[in-house]
């Protein structure tokens, strides 16, 4: 038909025009099924009618390279219906397909004469099919795509100009199913050329994010489906959280999620994981990138996790890869000693080179020696240490109960944390000494045989460390009431002393002393005793002076009751020896010296001359002010007394303006606690009282109070070492118990710390103790009392002693255990005084061991001799620290309670969420636990329903166990409905 052939022609010159330069790149995103530029020969797609309609068409362009087009362009012909029907496209991974045609299409406007029969469009179909051969398709078969305009048709004028009009439409058809589909074209009387057809299908292309490869993923059916993509770490790199990215519809990755890390050795360069060049290291997946091997380190491979020491260099097991190899350290150096008859003080300076390390200690070695300071051997067990043989970290130590006139030598050792590293030789330095003469320890253990009316055969042990022969022993001897006033004293080469002379029914005080070629050693303590009204003896060996008082009596029958009130209150009371008064527990410790109250002195001035040292002031150095006191400045600083080292030191002044008393009071501290030595309790360095400020020296705590201390590192230690703290505070206190000292303000505030977590008992003012204290309030009776730790008898009627001090302990346990909380939170004192009156105490803290909540019910019963006196408490404590599986059971998290939380006292109180055997172990009747199993009592619910018949029952036969389990268990049940009476109903 010449109109056809006339416009085709002219039709294909322009496309040629246009895309002779066009290069075959398909975008990344985008997989190409068929592009009916690249087919080599003829399309041969089909064509209906044959004859007439859309025409095959070759032409080349600029390379000579042939190209398939159709074309149609009848016009002028009205009702055309020309089909043109691709082949079989598989449709492969695609669920939806895009189709691009490009086309060009002639303005009907520019042709003459073809009015009512020319069109501007065409339209796009698809038909889907397994059958890639299918021969005959119907018109209706197909699905219609779109109705195709051309954005541009163009004119006569335009191919003058030489203007583009070549059209790109892109149609999109999902969600297929078939493997394959047929595109066909429908023209209805348009004038087109179809230049080109490109049928491709989107993927998001293979990618590398955050070190994880996503592979080449098809984009979902739907036009907004998202598909998840799991991505693979690349080599060398390991996932820290699952990476994970969506694939768009658009071929475009989205949310990148999780990441991996080179591993140890790598490092990401270029989106890859390389390793790490000779001479670095990279130690950790976390660690940012390859570092340098630090000073006195080396790696000779690529790819090296860590950098091995130089030789002579050590890194230790705890050492960070990122650490410098270290050495060990030198000998100390200056080591010197001095020797004060069986102690010997070592003093040294830290070694010149510290081998690059912080964590320096020191080890003792002691050994004695023979007679010509050969024959060494080590010196065992019975040497004491102070602070410790082992991992010192202070520079001095005292090394005490020696033996006299004995040749030592001792070596100090220097190590750090790569000492066990090291294969040289240690670094130490040693000293010899020999000990002097030493005095005989004091005598122990003085039993009262035979007492009469006039007369008692006393005897005792020799003394622990005798220090050379015995040549005698001398007892000093009065009456009670004269005081030392008039004594008699009466020597004996024996173990025992027949005394005579003396007054019926009175009181008299006995101390013996032992005699060697160095002197007399110390007296023991006081031992006390009465006379008899009967000429003759009725108590024999080993006789106490509690029950000589009643023999005294001479009534049988009021022994009788006696003992069998005695008998009764072993009993009832955990604590056996507890029966006695405080002002009795001295007579259990011989030996120990009794503690003399500064204001029993005419001239209080006389007590602080016989009990402080007095300190020339040019020996201190005020360096600064750490808090303030009743009577002045509390500040640190430095003491440097002649021919001693120089050490830190707290000082205590006195403000300008003070009264004669206020000076008197003041250093009434400084009278009592001279008198004591003990590694708990804060040490007296000395006084100023020649010069003004009126200072005390004191020992340097450098964590201040415990309180405080315990708020600031809230939660920061393990329970060991919190029940650390409290054996500490506990042993001070049995020392100040043992010296008949009633503390009366036991509290953590009162309670220093030192570096190494050593807790000291502090503030022995004493008129501070009831009139400083911010904690102290006014009782009815005009009284200053620290009410919450304080014992109800004490607040009632001022009855202070060593049990009311042993109620403050538990106060302070609880303290403790809470980390500085405060007892009994913001209720009011007198709430605190009567819910103690009605029998309620403190819950345990979040955590803490029901073994130690035990010991503080313990130490808060009413009655004050059944509290554990505190040679006890350091035992049980002790105990607990050899057994830490005993530590391990708590009550679980208790709640900041109000009043009706606090657990009411019960002797046996134990936790209802524990297993039988915990609580048979927390009441001490561990023995039981086969027979309770034996007889199915397994669970705490079992248990706390048992009667006395039960216990009989399974075994336990003595009355005395069945009470205490009985009343143990009705604790739990107690325990246990209170539990159930705080839950909220949900
Ligand atoms: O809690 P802190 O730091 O510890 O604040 C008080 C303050 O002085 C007033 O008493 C501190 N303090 C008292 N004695 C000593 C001491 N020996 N070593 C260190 N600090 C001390 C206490």
């Amino acid at each position: 038909m010449a109109t056809t052939a006339f416009s085709a022609a002219w039709a294909l010159l322009l496309w040629i025009s246009h895309t002779a330069s066009s290069a075959r790149v398909y975008p990344p995103n985008e997989v190409t099924l068929l592009d009916s530029r690249t087919v080599q020969g003829e399309l041969k797609w089909v064509s209906s009618p044959t004859e007439g309609g859309w025409e095959e068409v070759s032409i080349m362009d600029e390379k000579n390279t042939p190209i398939r087009t159709y074309q149609v362009c009848n016009v002028m012909e009205p009702n055309q219906n020309n089909w043109l029907r691709t082949d079989w496209i598989a449709r492969g991974a695609a669920q939806r397909i895009y189709v691009e045609i490009k086309f060009t299409l002639r303005d009907c406007n520019s042709l003459p004469g073809v009015m009512g029969t020319c069109k501007e469009t065409f339209n796009l179909y698809y038909y889907e099919s397994n059958n890639d051969k299918e021969r005959y398709i119907r018109e209706n078969q197909f699905i219609k795509i779109d109705t195709i305009a051309a954005d541009e048709s163009f004119t006569q004028v335009d191919i003058g100009d030489r203007i583009m009009k070549l059209n790109t439409e892109v149609r999109d058809v999902g969600v297929l199913t078939r493997k394959g589909f047929y595109l066909a074209f429908q023209d209805v009387g348009a004038c087109i050329a179809l230049v080109s057809v490109r049928i491709f299908y989107k993927k998001c292309p293979l990618t590398v994010r955050n070190l994880a490869q996503f592979p080449d993923t098809t984009t979902g059916a739907d036009t907004s489906s998202l598909v998840e993509v799991r991505g693979s770490c690349v080599d060398n790199s390991e996932e820290r959280e699952v990476p994970k990215m969506y694939c768009g519809a658009d071929g475009e990755w989205l949310v990148p999620i999780g990441s991996c890390l080179c591993n140890p050795g790598f490092e990401e360069r270029a989106g890859a994981c390389q390793a790490c060049k000779i001479g670095y290291y990279r130690a950790l997946a976390s660690d940012a990138g390859c570092s340098k091997c630090p000073p006195h380190s080396y790696s000779v491979r690529e790819g090296s996790t860590s950098c091995a020491c130089d030789k002579g260099y050590f890194r230790s097991e705890t050492d960070p890869a990122s650490m410098p190899c270290t050495q060990p350290p030198s000998a100390p150096q200056h080591l010197i000693s001095n020797v004060n008859e069986t102690s010997v003080n070592l003093e040294w300076s830290a070694p010149a080179f510290s081998g690059g390390r912080q964590d320096l200690t020191y080890n003792v070695v002691c050994k004695r020696c023979g007679p010509d300071g050969q024959r060494c051997e080590p010196c065992g067990v019975g040497v004491h240490y102070t602070p410790q043989q082992l991992s010192l970290r202070t520079t001095r130590v005292s090394i005490n109960e020696l033996q006299a006139h004995t040749n030592y030598t001792f070596q100090v050792w220097a190590v750090n944390g790569v000492s066990p590293q090291s294969p040289g030789p240690d670094q130490a330095a040693s000293v010899t000494v020999t000990t002097n003469q030493a005095a005989p320890s004091p005598v122990t253990s003085i039993q009262a045989k035979d007492i009469t009316r006039h007369g008692v055969s006393l005897a005792w042990q020799q003394p622990e460390r005798p220090n050379g022969v015995i040549l005698e022993y001398e007892v000093k001897y009065y009456e009670k009431d004269q005081n030392e006033r008039s004594y008699r004293i009466m020597k004996t080469s024996s173990r025992s002393a027949d005394i005579k002379g003396l007054s019926p029914l009175t009181s008299y005080v006995f101390h013996v002393r032992a005699r060697t070629a160095a002197g007399y050693g110390e007296f023991s303590t006081p031992f006390e005793f009465m006379t008899n009204s009967v000429p003759s003896p009725i108590i024999g060996d080993g006789a106490n002076s509690t029950v000589l008082l009643v023999s005294v009596i001479g009534s049988v029958v009021l022994l009788l009751i006696f003992i069998a009130v005695f008998v009764i209150g072993r009993r009832r009371s955990k604590y056996s020896k507890a029966k006695q008064d405080s002002d009795e527990e001295k007579h259990l410790h011989p030996g120990v010296r009794i503690y003399v109250d500064p204001f029993t002195y005419e001239d209080p001035n006389q007590a602080v001359r016989e009990f402080a040292k007095e300190i020339d002031a040019s020996c201190i150095k005020i360096e600064k002010v750490i808090g303030i006191g009743e009577f002045g400045e509390v500040c640190s600083g430095r003491l440097k007394m002649p021919g001693k080292r120089e050490i830190c030191v707290a000082i205590k002044t006195l403000k300008a303006g003070y009264t004669e008393k206020q000076r008197r009071d003041f250093l009434s501290e400084a009278s009592i606690m001279g008198q004591f030595d003990h590694p708990n309790i804060i040490r007296l360095e000395g006084v100023v009282t020649k010069c003004k400020p009126v200072m005390i020296i004191t020992e340097y705590m450098e964590n201040g109070s415990l309180d405080a201390f315990l708020r600031k590192n809230d939660g920061r230690f393990t329970v060991i070492q919190l029940v650390g703290i409290l054996r500490g505070i506990a042993s001070g206190m049995k020392y100040l118990s043992d010296m008949s000292y009633v503390h009366r303000d036991l509290a953590a505030r009162n309670i220093l710390v030192n570096s190494n977590l050593v807790c000291k008992v502090s503030d022995f003012g004493m008129s501070r103790v009831l009139e400083e204290d911010p904690d102290a309030a006014y009782t009815t009776r005009g009284g200053k009392i620290p009410i919450r730790w304080t014992a109800p008898e004490a607040i009632a009627y001022r009855k202070f002693t060593s049990a009311s001090d042993v109620w403050s302990y538990g106060i302070v346990m609880w303290e403790v255990m809470s980390y500085g909380e405060r007892p009994y939170w913001d209720m009011s004192n007198q709430d605190v005084i009567k819910a103690i009156e009605e029998g309620y105490r403190l819950p345990p803290p979040m955590d803490c061991p029901i073994s130690l909540h035990q010991l503080m019910l313990d130490c808060w019963q009413k009655e004050r001799a059944e509290r554990p006196k505190f040679s006890q408490i350091v035992n049980m404590l002790d105990k607990l620290i050899r057994n830490p599986n005993t530590l391990k059971r708590t009550g679980g998290e208790i709640a900041r309670p109000n009043t009706t939380l606090l657990e009411p006292s019960s002797p046996e109180f134990s936790s209802p969420l524990g297993t039988v055997s915990d609580w048979l172990t927390a009441i001490n009747m561990e023995r039981y636990r086969d027979n309770f199993t034996a007889a199915g009592y397994t669970t705490p619910e079992a248990v706390v329903h048992m009667t006395q018949e039960d216990m009989t029952r399974i075994g336990i036969s003595s009355a005395a166990h069945q009470d205490k389990i009985l009343s143990s268990a009705q604790g739990m049940l107690s325990q246990m409905q209170q539990i159930q009476d705080r839950m909220v109903p949900v």
